[in-house]
C-alpha cells in the first residue's frame, strides 16, 4: 500500500544556503513556509494590479498540458484575468483537466520587468557551478486549473503569491510503479479544500489508481508566502484551489 505523507516544512524566513545545498544533493522535497511572506507582491499583486501592469496584451494561454500545440489559445491578459478569478471558463465534468485554461509558465517579468523588484527571486538560492541556466516563470490560474503530472529537467523552487494549491509528489525511485497518468487523470481535493467533505488529502491520494503500486507519495497545500523546492526527477501534479498565482523557479544544468 502506499504511504502518503506530508511534506517536511521548513518554517525558517531566511533558508541558510548551505542547507539548501544539501536538499539538492539529498534530492529532498521540503516546503520553505516563510520563503515568500515578506514579498511585496503578496499584497501588491492583487488582480487589478496584475492587469494594470501587464493590461491588453495577447497571452497564450493552456501551454505545457504535456498535450498537442492546439490546446493552446490566444486571448488578452485583462480578459484571462477576468475570467480566471470570476471562474467563468466554460469547464464541466467532460473537460480534461489538462484542458482548463491556465496561464502556464507565462513570461510575466518579460511583460513587466518591474515586478522583479515584488519579489526575492530564488534565482539567487541556485549552485552556480550546477545550475548554470535559471530561468522563472509565473503559473496563474483560476480555482480547479491543473497541471498534470510530469517532471522537469531542472531543480525547482516554486513560490505562492497569493491563492492555495495541492501538490502531490512521487520520488524518482517510484517513477517506473505510477499507473500509466492520462490527460484526464484528476486527483478531486477541491471540496476537502472547501471543507465539503469528512474525506482527506491522504485517503484521496491513497485511493487514486495513479498511485496503485507507488511506494511514496508527498503532498502539501502550499499557501501565499510559501514556497516548495521540487528536486529534479520528481514527478509532481499541481492544482489550484483557488485563484492562485505562484512564481516557479528552475535551476537548469546545461551541460
Ligand atoms: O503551478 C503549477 O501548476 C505547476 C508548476 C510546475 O509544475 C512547475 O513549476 O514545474
Amino acid at each position: 500500500m502506499v504511504l502518503v505523507q506530508e511534506l517536511e516544512r521548513n518554517e525558517q524566513s531566511v533558508i541558510d544556503q548551505e542547507y539548501f545545498y544539501q536538499l539538492i544533493d539529498e534530492n529532498k522535497p521540503v516546503v520553505f513556509s516563510s520563503f515568500a511572506k515578506s514579498w511585496d507582491a503578496i499584497q501588491k499583486w492583487t488582480p487589478s494590479y496584475l492587469v494594470e501592469k501587464v493590461g491588453d496584451k495577447q497571452v497564450d494561454v493552456s501551454m505545457c498540458t504535456f498535450g498537442p500545440m492546439s490546446d493552446i489559445f490566444t486571448m488578452t491578459f485583462s480578459q484571462y484575468i477576468e475570467k480566471a478569478t470570476k471562474n467563468e471558463f466554460v469547464i464541466d465534468e467532460s473537460t480534461p483537466i489538462a484542458k482548463r485554461p491556465y496561464l502556464r509558465n507565462f513570461g510575466l517579468f518579460d511583460e513587466c520587468p518591474e515586478l522583479k523588484n515584488d519579489i526575492k527571486s530564488a534565482e539567487g538560492m541556485f549552485k552556480n557551478d550546477i545550475h548554470n541556466l535559471v530561468i522563472q516563470g509565473a503559473f496563474i490560474g483560476s480555482q480547479g486549473s491543473t497541471t498534470v503530472l510530469h517532471k522537469d529537467t531542472a531543480d525547482n523552487i516554486v513560490s505562492v503569491v497569493s491563492g492555495a494549491k495541492f501538490i502531490a509528489m512521487i520520488p524518482p525511485k517510484d517513477e517506473t510503479k505510477i499507473q500509466s497518468c492520462h490527460q484526464d487523470d484528476e486527483i478531486s481535493v477541491q471540496d476537502i479544500y472547501d471543507k465539503k467533505s469528512q474525506d482527506t488529502y491522504q485517503s484521496r491520494i491513497e485511493n487514486h489508481p495513479v498511485f496503485a503500486n507507488v511506494e511514496n507519495v508527498r503532498y502539501t497545500i502550499l499557501r501565499a508566502g510559501e514556497a516548495l523546492y521540487i528536486p529534479l526527477g520528481w514527478n509532481h501534479y499541481v492544482s489550484n484551489l483557488e485563484f492562485t498565482v505562484s512564481v516557479s523557479c528552475w535551476g537548469k544544468k546545461m551541460i
